[in-house]
């Protein structure tokens, strides 16, 4: 089993400075050691590059620093898809959100039909005319399927990445307007916090993987911290209550290993500036543990 780690230290996808210390900080939490513990092959391809924000920070079709977001995901683009030709699993840690136009820029286009699971207090379903704040990070799931901004939805040469029928959102709690109407019109399986609570986590991950996995070819791993609940993850720019838990978390992370079917993941939105002693990061890493099989035996 072969893993490369591919840190994206992005901040420009919102306006919380910090984030794009999140790859240290999930180095410094032993993700490498963690990892090779499980019989893993890894390297560390350190950073791609991410250019610095403009010293007057710019905002086009009210895009939050829209030309750096741009290029440091085309720079992660061509890097994750360097690992998958070379057969080995892309573990990309971030970095805001944003960082996901890349990582799947590089993935899709080597699969016929990639599965994606958001695991997320948001949707990011946004455009730049629907979004409250102009952030990118609101925007990555949307860019993905063809819908934003041409020099983000071209990104890596081709649009659309995914399909809608290939989504499963879990852990939704804070929808902006425009985000529900796309998830209606396009028909987008969401899992909210309602939904786990009524159907617990075993109930949701088993439907979901029931869902995914005759009708894909790959299934990527998109992990926001923020879905997990601000008390067990404080490190985050845009916390919200009413998170998924430590435990539901860990048992998602197992089961997934157990169906053996994430084919590429990203752990985004770790803030060390916003954490407490290396929190969030240390909870990440422990349930990058739990993805790769560490209860398995
Ligand atoms: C909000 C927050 N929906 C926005 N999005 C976040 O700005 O588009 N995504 N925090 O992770
Ligand atoms: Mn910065
Ligand atoms: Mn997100
Ligand atoms: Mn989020």
């Amino acid at each position: 089993r072969k893993l490369s780690i591919i840190g994206a230290p992005m901040d420009l996808g919102q306006n919380r400075r910090g984030v794009d210390m999140g790859p240290s900080a999930l180095r410094y939490a032993g993700v490498i050691e963690r990892l090779e513990r499980l019989e893993y092959d890894i390297e560390d391809l350190g950073d791609v590059h991410i250019p610095r924000p403009n010293r007057k920070e710019v905002q086009e079709d009210h895009l939050r620093n829209l030309k750096e977001v741009a290029e440091g995901n085309t720079n992660l683009a061509e890097a994750v898809d360097q690992v998958v030709t070379e057969g080995r699993f892309p573990l990309i840690i971030g970095g805001d959100h944003s960082i996901a136009i890349g990582s799947l820029a590089g993935i899709a286009k080597h699969y016929d039909n990639l599965g994606v699971i958001w695991y997320d207090a948001h949707g990011d379903l946004n455009t730049g005319d629907t979004s409250p704040s102009g952030n990118i990070h609101g925007m990555p799931l949307a860019v993905s399927l063809g819908i934003g901004h041409e020099r983000l939805t071209g990104i890596h040469g081709y649009t659309p990445k995914i399909k809608p029928e290939n989504i499963v959102i879990i852990g939704a709690r804070s929808l902006d307007e425009g985000e529900k109407q796309l998830i209606k019109e396009k028909g987008i399986r969401v899992y909210t916090m309602h939904e786990i609570d009524r159907m617990g986590m075993p109930g949701v991950i088993q439907e979901s993987v029931e869902y995914l996995k005759d009708r894909t070819d790959g299934v990527h791993l998109s992990l926001d911290l923020d879905g997990l609940d601000p008390n067990e993850a404080p490190g985050v720019g845009t916390p919200v209550m009413g998170g998924m838990s430590y435990r539901e978390s860990h048992l998602a992370m197992e089961m997934f290993a157990e169906a053996n079917f994430i084919t590429s993941a990203e752990f985004v939105e770790v803030n060390p500036i916003l954490d407490e002693k290396n929190k969030t990061a240390t909870v990440a890493v422990g349930l990058m543990g739990s993805l790769f099989g560490e209860n398995l035996k």
